[in-house]
């Protein structure tokens, strides 16, 4: 059974209300909920009712802003618990990610890469909006094994394939396994454009990112 705070927290992502959102995740932390069921249970149902919203307008950009900045506070309050349950220290892998150019969606791309870090990768987030000659630098300059791309719009997942052809050109493309991720996402776009594989969601990348980097 679902529990109750989690009914009103993603009632208040819904609202639009970050005073709330933060209030509720400090309470269900308190009653002893854990931060991912927090986050799954929680916040993202919420964000995903405000996505449902605009798309058939009841909704305005206003509404998608307010409702992720609710989600961003409430994660500052749980990142620090999930590190604090983290029981790895080995590092697994490294991995650069990031929110492709064009995009500025940040809230899936931090989770995704807060889980992975929280998991014994070590993460260097490029942000949003990022150019593929970004990610080839990084990957460049930090030896990386895994790369972690975002797209939330069917305008930008386009662009996952052009930094994975850059990836080719740079000569990179057999040192660094690439994941791929983000609403519009799918496994067989990830397979059309030659990504490694697709992850439905954070904890769905971690699962991936370690099955990728164990070869
Ligand atoms: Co935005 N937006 N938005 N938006 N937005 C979406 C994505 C729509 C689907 C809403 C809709 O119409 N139903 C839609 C896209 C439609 C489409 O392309 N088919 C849309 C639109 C249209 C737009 C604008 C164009 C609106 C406008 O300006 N008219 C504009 C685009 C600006 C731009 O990027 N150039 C825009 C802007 C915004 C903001 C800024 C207001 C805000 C983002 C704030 C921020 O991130 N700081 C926003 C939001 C919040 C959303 C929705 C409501 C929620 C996204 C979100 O945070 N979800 C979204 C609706 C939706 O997605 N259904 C809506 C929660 C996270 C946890 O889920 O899917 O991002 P996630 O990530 C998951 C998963 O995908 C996976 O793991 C994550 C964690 O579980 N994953 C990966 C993600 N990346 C991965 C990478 C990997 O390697 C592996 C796994």
């Amino acid at each position: 059974m679902t529990h109750e705070i989690l009914i009103q927290l993603t009632n208040a992502i819904i609202e639009g209300d970050p005073e709330l959102t933060v209030e509720l995740t400090q309470k269900a932390l308190a009653a002893g909920l854990e931060p991912m069921a927090i986050i799954e249970q929680g916040l993202v149902p919420g964000m995903a009712v405000v996505g449902e919203r605009f798309e058939c307008g009841d909704y305005f950009l206003p509404n998608l802003i307010i409702s992720a900045n609710g989600m961003q506070d409430a994660m500052k309050v749980l990142e620090p618990e999930l590190r604090a349950r983290q029981q790895e220290v080995k590092v697994a892998g490294k991995v650069v990610i990031g929110t492709v150019q064009g995009d500025i969606h940040e809230i899936g791309k931090s989770l995704v890469g807060t889980m992975l870090s929280v998991n014994g990768f070590q993460v260097f987030d490029l942000g949003v909006d990022v150019p593929a000659e970004t990610f080839i630098a990084k990957v460049k300059e930090t030896g990386a094994n895994l790369v972690g791309l975002s797209a939330l719009l069917t305008t930008t997942m386009v662009v996952q394939r052009e930094i994975i052809d850059a990836l080719k050109q740079a000569g990179l493309r057999d040192k660094v396994k690439v994941m791929v991720g983000g609403a519009p996402v799918s496994r067989s776009w990830a397979a059309e454009i030659g990504a490694d594989g697709y992850a439905e969601d954070a904890i769905g990348a971690v699962a991936l990112a370690k099955s990728l980097v164990a070869g």
